[in-house]
């Protein structure tokens, strides 16, 4: 089992909003364990229901609906996709819940540009307080009403970030332009005469940065994005610079919705995680803390199973997923399965549970390390009960083992799926 020597150090209380956070320590201070289960459960509850509202607007045909397919994970002709198209498709707001997660909603908003548009009252009519963010769609250059839109949102005190679309159409453009060895055809001042991709994609990042100033906005970051592409020019960071603006209880369920692929977000999905082991190890005891092996209660197991297979979503090691993958990256899927050792979601079953626990006991016994920084948080309640705090222990060391399988297994899978 990979994982114990790189723990990654909890941080017990990252992902749990403030106010619960109060509350949880208080339960816990009071050294009733009774009480403090329940109310590690009532937040893990109330962390399932987090939501977040992200907007995506933009003039006409700029890209929004394919851009909310994409970060989504969906493909054009995909049941519940934004309808996209080279006529204008989108004329008022639409809905887009994740399809696993849909507590994470893409708002497909109405085109702006329009003769009758006004900044002001656009962002009333699409009722803008709903929206933790705002994501403006452009291609191929910013106009006028995207900054007008931009300073609109702003003044009203949200985020909002530029997204230049359909950079593979201009590379393929340009690519026109050399012949088969990335000579330049027809010498010309203004083009270097070797194709050069980043220098590119580098005069398309100036230049929408200069009509961001001409248009009186001073603003540095523009991401450039395929919709066809998520892993590849800015997406990848562009989810990575939402993710890290969003307050902390947020990103979790950003995190948990984002399609794996970087190794920096497998990454951050493990490390943010790992930090709610200890809050659900805590939930899992209550009223009935019997000695182990009796631990695996009826419903231990039912939460376990839960537990374990919402872990193989959160790394994409479903049927689901992996088929997603297989499709956008045209790998069979059985090569992505063959690198997994762990098992799929589907396969996470109440037999397969007590074969975990009865092997986690082990774990919890020998592995007194890893648990040196977080028993001190819950120490006041297991302190008296020494079935507690194994199986606390017990818990613990079985959702770390198989959080760490499943994300070393993400990674065999973005990896074969990139090669
Ligand atoms: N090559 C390329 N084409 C894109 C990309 N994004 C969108 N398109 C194409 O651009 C056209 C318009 O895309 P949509 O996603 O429908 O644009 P929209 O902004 O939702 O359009 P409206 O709803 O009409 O305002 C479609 O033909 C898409 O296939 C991209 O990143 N690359
Ligand atoms: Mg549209």
């Amino acid at each position: 089992m990979a994982g114990a020597g790189e723990n990654l150090g909890p941080e017990p209380f990252s992902t749990i909003p403030p106010e619960q956070q109060e509350e949880l320590k208080a339960a816990l201070k009071k050294g009733d364990l009774v009480a403090a289960a329940s109310k590690a459960r009532e937040v893990l509850a109330s962390l399932d229901k987090v939501g977040l509202n992200i907007a995506v607007t933009g003039i006409a045909g700029s890209g929004k609906s394919s851009f909310v397919n994409a970060m989504r994970g969906v493909e054009d002709g995909d049941r519940d996709t934004a309808t996209t198209g080279v006529t204008e498709t989108t004329s008022k707001p639409a809905c887009f819940p994740h399809p696993q997660y849909p507590n994470v909603i893409l708002w497909d908003l109405a085109g702006i540009g329009t003769p009758t548009f006004r900044a002001d009252t656009y962002l009333q009519q699409v009722q803008f307080d709903r929206y933790d963010f705002f994501i403006i769609v452009s291609s191929p250059r910013f106009t006028e009403h995207d900054i007008k839109l931009a300073s609109e949102i702003q003044g009203l005190g949200k985020r909002f970030y530029f997204v230049r679309a359909k950079v593979d159409q201009d590379l393929v453009n340009e690519r026109r332009l050399y012949d088969q060895s990335g000579c330049l055809k027809r010498p010309s001042a203004s083009r270097p005469p070797q194709y050069d991709e980043a220098a590119i994609l580098k005069t398309i990042r100036d230049n929408c940065i200069g009509n961001l100033q001409k248009g009186g906005m001073d603003f540095q970051q523009v991401f450039l994005v395929s919709n066809w592409s998520t892993n590849e020019y800015d997406f990848p960071k562009l989810q990575e610079t939402l993710l890290h603006d969003l307050p902390s209880h947020k990103r979790l369920v950003f995190l948990r919705s984002l399609s794996n692929l970087s190794k920096e977000t497998l990454k951050e999905k493990k490390k943010y995680l790992m930090d709610q082991v200890w809050l659900k190890s805590l939930a899992s005891l209550g009223a009935g803390v019997v000695p182990v092996p009796g631990f695996a209660t009826e419903r231990n197991a039912v939460l376990l199973v839960t537990s374990l297979t919402q872990c193989c979503q959160d790394f994409g090691l479903d049927e689901h997923s992996l088929d997603g993958i297989a499709r956008r990256t045209n790998k069979p899927i059985e090569e992505l399965r063959a690198v997994i050792k762990s098992p799929l979601g589907q396969e996470i079953t109440k037999d397969l549970v007590l074969k975990l626990l009865s092997k986690a006991v082990g774990g919890a016994v020998k592995n007194t390390l890893v648990f040196n920084n977080i028993l001190p948080i819950v120490c006041p309640v297991l302190g008296s009960v020494v079935s507690g705090i194994l199986s606390y222990k017990t818990m613990y060391s079985l959702l770390e083992g198989f959080l760490n399988d499943a994300a070393d297994d993400a990674i065999r899978v973005l990896e074969k799926a990139s090669k």
